[in-house]
């Protein structure tokens, strides 16, 4: 049963988000929530799986886990029970399933950056309603949380991922970046069952590059916002959105990031797709075209305008 929050998005911030493509929340999440979330992404932390890659810089590095909730049932908890889903109902409007999750875990230390990108074209879905609750059980200040491009989610352009292979390389080559990369301290360690889709994907370039926001931030009307436990930050699935680096933490920064989708989202089956599709979802030979909703509980309905049972 979803915790209800009826109120807590009202209209001002409700069009902030469709005007912004995104909002702070500042403690909507009780203290039973955050500690649920911290021990979620901890013990995911400490038990990586195939599904555990890395961004590694010779300072730092960011862990970046997919589906955590697959494996931790505080973390599935957490997705499915806390007042985030009605949250983000009282945003859509409309029905709210849960599409897939990610851990974004920056070890105590020097934070390393999370590169500008756009999360809609790394899966296989489409559509509009399609939002990301980025959550912390930390204090992360506004050096080290998200940061977003005000309203790029409207700007109506699929950005190519950062990931993939270069069709325009022979293996070798692409194989020789690679090496090269690692040899340099700065390369993306992947997990055993993950490597495939982020390494082998092929670069679909017919999508235009992500424009270099941080070279030229001035250009860009960002906003970012201080980040305590029980805040949510709510982003749009289209907006351009990264995290600093630079910045010195004595602690982790656990973040975990929550794909939830509004009713007219839609199977799609991109070219250079990099980020698998959900486990069962590959069982059952999904099509272009068709809604989340005929997935069942692979997608599970979290929430509605009428209440669920
Ligand atoms: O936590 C981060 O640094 C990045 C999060 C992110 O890119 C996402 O939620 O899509």
């Amino acid at each position: 049963m979803v915790s209800a929050t009826e109120g807590k998005v009202d209209f001002e911030k409700s069009a902030s988000f469709h005007r912004d493509g995104a909002i702070l929340l500042q403690g909507v999440l009780a203290e039973e929530w955050v500690e649920l979330l911290a021990e979620g992404l901890d013990e995911c932390y400490e038990e990586p799986d195939g599904m555990s890659s890395a961004l590694v810089s010779p300072n730092s590095e960011l862990r970046i886990d997919q589906f955590p909730a697959a494996r931790s049932e505080k973390l599935r908890k957490f997705i499915c029970e806390s007042p985030l889903p009605s949250l983000i109902g009282e945003i859509i409007n409309g029905p709210v399933r849960f599409y897939m999750d990610q851990m974004f875990y920056k070890p105590a230390g020097e934070m390393i950056p999370t590169p500008w990108h756009q999360d809609t074209s790394y899966y296989n879905v489409e559509g509009h309603d399609l939002i990301r609750a980025w959550v912390s059980p930390d204090t992360v200040p506004r050096e080290a949380s998200l940061e977003i491009v005000k309203g790029s989610h409207l700007w109506n352009v699929t950005y190519r991922p950062l990931a993939g292979r270069d069709p325009d390389l022979s293996e070798e080559e692409y194989e020789a970046r690679l090496a090269v990369a690692e040899e340099s301290g700065f390369y993306e360690r992947t997990g055993d069952d993950f490597s495939f889709s982020y390494n082998s994907a092929i670069m679909d370039k017919s999508l235009p590059e992500t424009p270099n926001i941080e070279a030229s931030r001035g250009s860009f009307d960002i906003l970012g916002w201080h980040f305590e436990p029980g805040d949510v930050i709510l982003f749009h699935g289209n907006v351009l959105h990264a995290a600093q680096g630079g910045i010195v933490l004595p602690y982790p920064r656990r973040s975990h990031a929550i794909m939830y989708a509004g009713p007219n989202i839609r199977y799609i089956k991109r070219p250079g797709q990099i980020i698998p599709d959900p486990i069962a979802l590959s069982e059952m030979n999904p099509q272009t075209g068709q809604s989340l909703a005929e997935f069942g509980d692979t997608f599970p309905l979290l929430w509605d305008i009428s209440p669920l049972d």
